[in-house]
């Protein structure tokens, strides 16, 4: 089955549904698949490498950065699906003011090209969105509080993993699925129906050179993972490709925990609450994981700006919720 029909079958289910967020799940497929073109031939072309621009996070862009971002963009535009767009790659939100583009009931945040420091090395990248029903008066332009909605209104989440095949894999409320790339159809077909995430994980991943920055219960958890205990099957393996994208999907197959907390340096972690972590926690949350930022659910966070930042430990039950231990009691045991 493609993600055409897939999404099609789904807005059967229910009868009042316009369609609207099907079409934008098949326009973010479209976008992704346009990506994906470029990606495979990164080595190829005069698009590998930096772009010399630095983005809103002082980051330097990567060419492939900016082809996603205006790809998405376009192909969003022109299909008159959604009200308007906010980007990692820009400092403010973009409003669709055509005639049609303002009849939608829909806004879509999106991560175009996440993980863009692995390009150069030929390690998985991906795209991270979100779908939001708008709060603003459907018929006029969208507004900034379109985009500053808690993940817990979320319509739609989802990724596309650019890796060994290409993946698209996105959650509603009814669930998750994900859909592997056929190259020689250029559809998404449905490979991966009704995913879960194991109760029960056995991998953590972490940037583990950050170590000396962590306060002492993240160091204490790390401890844990590492011990030996036969019984508990500890030590736990680590995995960490350093792409959000790449070690959730792991996280979500195979189960365990990925964690970027707050250190010394990044009091407020580094992954962009927006644009990563609550659709992210969105998604592992359909697939029956958990998501904290080390108080409480990711999910329930009132954004204050687009852009940003919040620790995150996501995936399995079991290890998300031992690690949340370790952290509350290294904050009691400091005061
Ligand atoms: P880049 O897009 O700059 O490669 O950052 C990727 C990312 O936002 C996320 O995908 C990774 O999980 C995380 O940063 C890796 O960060 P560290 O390199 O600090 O471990």
């Amino acid at each position: 089955m493609t993600l055409d029909e897939f999404t099609i079958q789904e807005t059967r289910k229910f009868p009042q549904a316009t369609g609207e967020l099907s079409a934008l799940l098949r326009d973010i497929g479209l976008a992704s698949k346009m990506i994906n073109k470029q990606v495979l031939k990164a080595g190829l072309v005069d698009i590998l490498g930096k772009h010399g621009a630095t983005n809103v996070q002082g980051e330097e862009q990567m060419k492939l950065d900016i082809y996603a971002n205006d790809t998405l963009i376009a192909v969003l535009q022109n299909s008159s699906d959604c009200a308007g767009i906010a980007s990692e790659e820009n400092d403010e939100h973009v409003c669709f003011s055509d005639e049609f583009s303002v009849q939608s009931k829909y806004v879509v945040l999106f991560d175009p090209l996440d993980g863009s420091s692995n390009i150069d090395v030929n390690a998985p990248i991906g795209t991270i969105f979100s779908i939001y029903r708008r709060v603003s008066e459907i018929g006029k332009p969208c507004t900034p509080e379109d985009f500053l909605q808690p993940g817990n209104r979320l319509m739609a989440a989802g990724y596309v993993i650019y890796g060994s095949s290409t993946m698209m894999v996105y959650a509603t409320k009814l669930g998750v699925n994900g859909f592997t790339l056929e190259p020689s159809i250029g559809e998404f077909c449905l490979s991966h129906p009704d995913l879960k995430c194991p109760e029960k994980g056995k991998i953590y991943s972490i940037n583990q050179g950050n170590t000396s920055k962590y306060d002492e219960g993240m160091r204490a958890f790390l401890n844990y993972c590492m011990e030996s205990n036969k019984e508990e099957g500890r030590p736990y393996g680590h995995r960490y490709i350093g792409s959000m994208v790449a070690d959730m999907h792991r996280t979500l197959i195979k189960g365990g925990i990925f964690m970027y907390p707050a250190d010394k340096s990044n009091p407020k972690g580094k992954l962009r609450l927006q644009y990563e972590c609550n659709p992210m926690a969105f998604l592992i949350e359909a697939a029956g994981g958990i998501a904290s930022d080390g108080h409480g659910r990711i999910l329930d966070i009132e954004p204050k700006e687009l852009h940003e930042r919040s620790p995150i430990f996501i995936g399995s039950k079991n290890l998300v919720n031992k690690a949340l231990s370790f952290v509350k009691e290294g904050e009691a045991v400091a005061g």
